[in-house]
């Protein structure tokens, strides 16, 4: 080698430089010249793809021979976001990566950001199923998630002059490299037809259609690389493949006609959010899913154990809310007609196998489905529905103290009007387990939508508080206080979130106040760069970042928030002379697409924005910003950044939130209702680090039984009724002046959601937030101490209660 060729040599290339541009070359067909973004970024996930195949394989082996029961999570969404840093970072390879990445001129964090989101799931359920699958492999339980490989995922919202518009998603026009078809793992999915019974009482359903229900794998990679789990998605396949003679006729479409009509299975998520859509293809979804992972258990549960009877001790099935819940009479119809058992015996291996969890009582959430329906699409489940019902209302006769009414609100059929099958009550029944999502939802569903039941089955419901995985929420998306942390307590923390509270100590810590608040600024800095570039709008980081983010719902009252700020924007310009606390006030969400008022909500935060931010008489003391297309990633952004979480949902309707736990984590303070789980995590950081106000759910419960008149409170309310009747008359909207009066007229006629009532008491919240912010360190000491309370939210906490309590795993 000549002295030229030494000195321009680029430095050596790790074993795994090499195994990137391998796969770059053999995997993607591109040299590493050619190679675009996108080429590199398949390239990374396919290399690291392979260390993790190594675990998975190893993983199934280990449960396989020591004969471990499984457990099994169905949800028809998981928000599982982008996957490659996760990977990464629960391998502990992100140094290695990202050396290797930059041997080859290539960034990982820029490669990372174009890993589309994958965003099967509208929110807090579907997110937190994802939290718990990381759990799951992080705890080393032996676990698969069921759901659907839907093709176009949670919509992409764009705003155009504020209002939302809907964009098809498409998170695998790139291809998915994360994922395995598995085409020897199908099963028939039926519909519709008819069913017979013979003498011997054996009953034979021959559905009208069917289609194949294919098995598409996603490994999930747990804390540390320990064990990876799979994520079970089914897509669809038509049973008639297409059909040559019409295609050779001419007939293009008809010939493709089976595999359009399987395809629109898996086509799109529901965008519904606490609404039950009563789509009949919605039913079908259920049921495809539903029905292809119970023959997938069922079928695996034989295959190493033999005996069907057995299947309660070698499996746990979990529903996320109904919407499996077809999968109780589904289980019950395998074992009578497939495996024989006897009704009764069937009932009780359902029951020992299945638990339910509940994640809201609004009742236009409580999924139900009219007869008829039901019927003509599930000929034989409708008669197994009639014969649990029949088995369950005989155990309510027989109970003490359940009258007539309560017989009719144990029912699984609702007769009140037309007649519909209750899912609540078919996946009640069918569980040994009924759990709700923080402690204050838990005791409601025994006051309310469940209470003749649980009088029934008094051992059944229990609470198991939500969590989010500290992985995602923390390490990874706010890596300076992750280091900060460490610098201060060691690393303890990183495998077990209780450990945080070692951290308490530190805010009384001067210097470590100053580093945190370093680190905060950092964050704010960040995403207010990512806010100029996307937006254009500049916003000072030293402003409080006053965060409202999650789906756009009346209950959840963004509307209550944005009303706020026109009255703090009223109250700047009438009295500019006091020393007001410069604030940013930041929205994002996504509104169902029916949801007319949600959609209205969104245009208001826009036309307020427009009006704020262009108004130079409040300059950086007020700047209004909502962010479009809310999803998993740009959470990832906004949270580390916050310094105030607006939790602010009338009390009683928020069965936990999640986002408040990653809020707190990230060292934000709470603004809150006393609703969900911000009970318990006001109990965990006590009562002088959060904001609590307004009504508790007792309160709100009681006034509506009293008969609450917004329009006195709206009136005695100086400051409400200005910023109301502003907005009412076209202030914020002068090219529409009309466009929010029914909004607010709702507000006098009936406020639904207590914005009005709550109205004084969030305001006033919302300046002693100002005179907090004012003492910085004291702020500052909150906010650690908030860090230091909240690693009991971490979903590992909750899945080893789950795996404890209800799957008897541990
Ligand atoms: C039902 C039928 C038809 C179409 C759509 C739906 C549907 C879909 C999704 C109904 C509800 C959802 C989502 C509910 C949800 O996200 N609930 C949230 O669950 C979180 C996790 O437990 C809680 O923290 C939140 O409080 C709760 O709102």
């Amino acid at each position: 080698m000549n002295v030229t060729a030494l000195a321009t040599s680029a430095p050596p290339r790790s074993p795994l430089a090499d195994r990137l541009v391998d796969n770059l070359i053999h995997r993607i067909g591109k040299d590493e010249r050619a190679a675009l973004p996108h080429d590199w970024l398949a390239a990374t996930i396919l290399t690291v793809r392979d260390d993790i195949i190594d675990r998975w394989m190893a993983s199934t082996r280990e449960t396989h021979a020591a004969k471990s029961k499984r457990v099994y999570y169905l949800s028809l969404e998981f928000l599982i976001g982008r996957l490659l840093r996760d990977a990464i970072a629960n391998l502990g390879k992100n140094r290695e990566v990202s050396q290797a990445l930059s041997q080859l001129g290539v960034d990982l964090a820029e490669i990372e950001e174009i890993e589309p989101d994958a965003a099967l799931g509208n929110g807090g359920l579907g997110r937190l199923a994802a939290c718990f699958m990381e759990s799951l492999a992080t705890l080393d339980l032996p676990a698969y998630g069921y759901g659907i490989r839907y093709m176009n995922g949670m919509f992409r919202q764009r705003i155009d002059d504020g209002w939302q518009v809907e964009l098809p998603e498409n998170w695998l026009a790139h291809g998915n490299p994360w994922e395995f078809e598995r085409r020897e793992s199908a099963y028939f999915v039926g519909f519709g037809g008819e069913v017979t019974g013979n003498d011997a009482g054996q009953v034979h359903w021959k559905p009208a259609e069917a289609v194949e229900a294919v098995a598409v794998d996603t490994p999930v990679v747990g804390w540390r690389g320990k064990r990876v789990n799979t994520l079970r998605l089914w897509t669809a396949v038509s049973l008639d493949p297409i059909k040559l003679d019409k295609f050779n006729a001419g007939d293009h479409e008809g010939a493709l006609a089976g595999q359009v009509r399987a395809e629109s299975l898996v086509r799109v998520l529901y965008p519904a959010d606490s609404t039950a859509s009563g789509q009949e293809l919605r039913l079908r979804q259920e049921y495809f899913f539903s029905s292809a992972s119970i023959q997938d258990i069922v079928r695996r549960h034989i295959q190493y154990f033999g005996d069907v009877r057995t299947l309660p001790d070698k499996a746990a099935i979990q529903l996320n809310d109904t919407h499996p819940a077809v999968s109780v009479a589904e289980l019950m119809r395998l074992l009578i007609d497939h495996h024989d058992l006897a009704f009764d015996e069937a009932w009780e291996i359902t029951k020992a196998t299945f638990g339910y969890t509940n994640h809201t009582l609004l009742p236009e959430a409580l999924e139900s489905w009219p007869l008829p329906l039901f019927e003509r699409l599930l000929p034989r489940h409708m008669q197994i529905v009639y014969a649990i019902n029949a088995r369950v209302l005989r155990e309510a006769r027989k109970a003490d103290g359940i009258d007539d009414e309560a017989i009719g609100a144990i029912s699984l059929i609702d007769e009140g009007g037309e007649r519909r099958v209750r899912m609540a009550n078919l996946a009640f029944a069918g569980s040994h387990s009924v759990n709700g999502v923080a402690a204050l939802h838990t005791d409601l569903m025994k006051q309310t939508v469940f209470a003749d039941l649980h009088k029934l089955y008094p051992a059944r419901i229990n609470n198991k508080t939500n969590g989010i995985t500290p992985r995602r929420w923390l390490f990874e998306c706010n890596p300076g206080l992750t280091h900060l942390i460490r610098d201060a307590i060691g690393e303890e923390f990183l495998d077990d979130a209780a450990a945080l509270t070692a951290l308490a100590p530190f805010a009384e810590d001067a210097a470590f106040r100053e580093r945190f608040a370093e680190v905060k600024r950092a964050n704010k800095v960040a995403l207010a760069a990512h806010i100029k570039d996307r937006m254009g709008l500049r916003l000072d980081p030293d402003a409080i970042f006053d965060v409202q983010i999650k789906r756009i719902h009346e209950y959840k009252r963004q509307l209550l928030n944005i009303i706020e700020t026109v009255a703090l924007y009223d109250q700047i310009r009438s009295h500019p002379e006091r020393n007001w606390t410069p604030r940013v006030k930041l929205f994002a969400g996504k509104a169902a697409s029916s949801y007319h008022n949600a959609k209205l909500i969104i245009k208001l935060a826009n036309d307020v924005a427009r009006r704020v931010n262009g108004d130079p008489s409040i300059g950086k003391l007020l700047k209004v910003a909502f962010l479009p297309n809310y999803n998993v990633s740009l959470a990832e952004r906004i949270v580390p950044a916050a310094d105030l979480s607006e939790q602010i949902s009338t009390a009683g309707m928020e069965a936990s939130g999640t986002g408040n736990m990653k809020f707190a984590l990230n060292g934000a303070l709470t603004i809150g209702t006393l609703d969900g789980a911000n009970v318990e995590i006001r109990d965990h950081v006590g009562d002088e680090n959060i904001i609590i106000f307004g009504l508790t759910a007792d309160e709100v419960a009681a006034k509506r039984a009293d008969g609450y008149e917004p329009r006195a409170v709206i009136e005695g309310s100086r400051e409400l009724a200005q910023a109301v009747n502003a907005i009412a008359s076209g202030v914020f909207s002068p090219d529409d002046p009309n466009r929010y009066q029914g909004l607010m007229a709702g507000l006098y006629e009936h406020d639904w959601f207590m914005v009005a009532a709550d109205f004084d008491a969030y305001a006033a919240a919302q300046r002693q937030v100002d005179a907090r912010w004012a003492d910085r360190d004291a702020w500052r000491a909150s906010a650690i101490r908030n860090v230091a309370q909240v690693g009991w939210f971490s979903s590992d906490r909750t899945i080893g209660e789950y795996a404890r309590d209800i799957w008897n795993v541990l």
